[in-house]
């Protein structure tokens, strides 16, 4: 490769050309010269057939049809006895994702000898959730504080946003809420809608767009108004107003993300009105701009539910076919909240006239917050591939939220990032992984977990197999090991009240029953485990006939989710011929092993990598084999005191 060839000055074209050069100079050890026409031997040429003469006249039309507005090829051809490598696309965002999928390439040393690759994103809005307050902390945050410095905005444009803006173009997201779902109107006001501006005009190149959380009580809170009521045509009128300012200082806003009438947060409900006249209202007032609406299903009454999984359910599944067009219901991928594992959520594949929405956790919350190595790919992955039997076999969660089910245009896929202004932005290393496999599956659900942890760990640290395979294990693993040492065989919410973390299986008597610990684990001298069966709060008849059928049966039930649907007795026998206690006990102590390999592993690799990263990850892994046994040591005797059995017959 001897000349780059990128045709056309846009705003992103210029970044893609950038980044070439830049990442050929530093992958290659040499400059690759920049032309505007063809003079040397091996050209690699970037473009549009609008920007691009040497693009258009390549003989690519047919198959740039079927890439759509952000996909991409990757071709390799010759013309008049020159070689060129293309990345072509039609418009200039694909071209940049081209250019980063071609960087990737070469990052992971692959044959690029003989291209011929075309690409699309299965998802079209995949965008990250930060839960960063005005005053930079950050909800559920492990990584420092909020990266959106309002101080100095909207004068001041830390190159950290550009960088933060290339991370998430490099793997394809291309959105970005900046404030928490428990949202403050503030950020609706005149003031901050100019730093707000100043943030999307750093994004835009990057094809990053800017979505803001709705307050829902903002009518009141910062427009005067007596009342928030969604039918009332005031407080219309406000919204629409409101929505037409946010789009004169951000002509292509992306929207609102709205958690409403749970957890204390205001809503349609306060007026005696559904999530459906909530959001309507306010996808009305940015319909005509092309802004969408993204209502949160994660909801939480006043009352103390029967049982708090069939929630979300019961409220939103009566309103399919009531929203607006421009209308996302935003569904969490479990019906709890972001466990360590979780069975997928019965509301995918239940609301055929209504785009779902996935909402991911990326911030490790019930995962061991800021000192626990957990690579999240195979829990996505887990929920993705999970069949909803909806449609009969075959009726993935995937095949939900990629619109292919039930023919929705309208897609997204939503991850709660774990972003912070930490100097390798994610507090741990490993962290990292989890944006990166985020913005890789919310391209394409279909790739592994395996494949994304292998680049992941290439362009982190080393192409060197001896490294690659080790580590990949590890991160393969380790959501499992995690699983096992805190909430194995479907046990569920039983962490440090309110903070989440660290083991809590005694919390009880808190002003709610469901934000207790004993709620959920329930138990007894007989047994443990939440009766979701007929028998107990039927929850499981909120999926598909197969699917209840599996799940409800005590014989038949993934031994993974046994004691999210049953309340099984202490003797009872399971897969591996072990009494349910000594399964515990097995699982509980296995996690802890499994730990203590991982720390094997990672100290292998001493001198293969910088010693400041390995010893952070070592440090790190020390920390979480305390952690894991705390769990476990917690956990077991906690449990023994109503098992009664002091003696593990393993
Ligand atoms: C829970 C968090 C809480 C969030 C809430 C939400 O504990 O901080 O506000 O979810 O998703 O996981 O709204």
């Amino acid at each position: 490769m001897n000349e780059l060839i990128v045709q056309g000055n846009s705003p992103t074209l210029t970044v893609a050309h950038q980044e070439l050069q830049t990442a050929l100079s530093g992958l290659l050890g040499q400059t690759v010269p920049s032309s505007q026409q063809v003079t040397k031997q091996n050209v690699l040429v970037a473009g549009t057939p609008a920007s691009s003469a040497l693009v258009k006249n390549l003989g690519l039309t047919d198959r740039l049809k079927a890439v759509g507005n952000e996909g991409y090829l990757l071709q390799t051809s010759t013309k008049n006895g020159k070689n060129y490598t293309v990345i072509a696309a039609n418009t200039d965002i694909g071209v940049l994702y081209g250019s980063y999928h071609f960087l990737r390439l070469l990052q992971t040393q692959q044959d690029i000898s003989n291209l011929s690759i075309a690409s699309a994103p299965k998802i079209k809005h995949r965008v990250l959730n930060h839960w960063d307050n005005l005053d930079r902390t950050v909800e559920r945050g492990y990584s420092g504080f909020s990266l959106w410095d309002w101080h100095r905005l909207p004068g001041y444009i830390d190159q950290r946003y550009i960088d933060y803006a290339r991370a998430n173009a490099s793997v394809g997201i291309n959105g970005t809420v900046l404030t928490n779902v428990n949202a403050n109107a503030l950020v609706l006001t005149e003031d901050y809608l100019k730093k707000v501006a100043a943030l999307a005009d750093a994004f835009r190149p990057y094809g990053i767009k800017v979505y803001l959380t709705a307050r829902f009580s903002a009518p009141i809170e910062i427009g005067g108004l007596k009342t928030a009521d969604p039918l009332d045509p005031q407080v219309q009128a406000w919204w629409k107003k409101k929505s037409d300012e946010i789009y004169s200082f951000v002509p292509d806003f992306g929207g609102f993300l709205v958690k409403a009438n749970s957890e204390g947060q205001p809503g349609p409900q306060n007026y005696g009105r559904n999530h459906a006249d909530g959001a309507n209202m306010l996808a009305d007032a940015v319909a005509d701009k092309g802004g969408i609406v993204m209502w949160r299903a994660f909801v939480y009454s006043e009352d103390e539910p029967d049982d708090r999984a069939k929630q979300a359910y019961n409220e939103f599944k009566p309103l399919d076919g009531t929203f607006r067009d421009n209308v996302l219901v935003q569904v969490k991928n479990g019906a709890i909240d972001f466990q360590p594992r979780e069975p997928f959520h019965p509301l995918f594949g239940a609301m055929p006239k209504t785009p779902l929405m996935m909402e991911f956790q990326l911030t490790q919350e019930y995962l061991g917050q800021g000192t626990t190595l957990a690579y999240l790919s195979p829990m996505y992955k887990e929920t993705l591939e999970a069949d909803t039997y909806a449609k009969g076999k075959g009726s993935t969660v995937a095949k939900v939220v990629d619109g292919s089910l039930d023919n929705h245009k309208l897609t997204g896929i939503a991850g709660v990032a774990n972003i912070g202004n930490d100097r390798n932005w994610t507090g741990h290393q490993f962290a990292q992984s989890n944006w990166y496999t985020f913005g890789r599956l919310a391209w394409d659900h279909a790739l592994s977990s395996e494949q994304v942890a292998d680049e992941w760990i290439k362009m982190t640290f080393t192409n060197d197999n001896k490294f690659v395979a080790p580590v990949k294990d590890m991160m393969m693993n380790s959501h499992e090991a995690i699983v096992n040492y805190m909430t194995p065989l479907g046990l569920h919410h039983i962490m440090g009240w309110s903070h989440h973390y660290g083991p809590g299986p005694w919390i009880k008597d808190k002003h709610r029953a469901d934000w207790t610990s004993v709620y959920y684990h329930k138990a007894d001298e007989k047994g443990i485990g939440f009766d979701r069966t007929k028998s107990g709060s039927n929850a499981v008849a909120q999926y598909f006939p197969p699917v209840a059928k599996q799940f409800g049966n005590v014989k038949k039930v993934p031994e993974k989710y046994l004691l999210w649907f049953h309340h099984v007795p202490w003797d009872h026998k399971v897969n591996s011929g072990r009494t349910l206690w000594n399964e515990l006990a097995y699982r509980y102590s296995g996690g802890v092993d499994d730990v203590r390999q991982m720390q094997k592993t990672w100290d292998n690799q001493e001198g293969m990598i910088d010693q400041e990263r390995f010893q952070h990850v070592k440090q790190l892994l020390t920390v979480q084999e305390q952690e894991a046994k705390w769990w476990r040591d917690a956990c077991l005797l906690y449990f023994q005191t109503f098992s009664k059995d002091l003696f593990l017959k393993i």
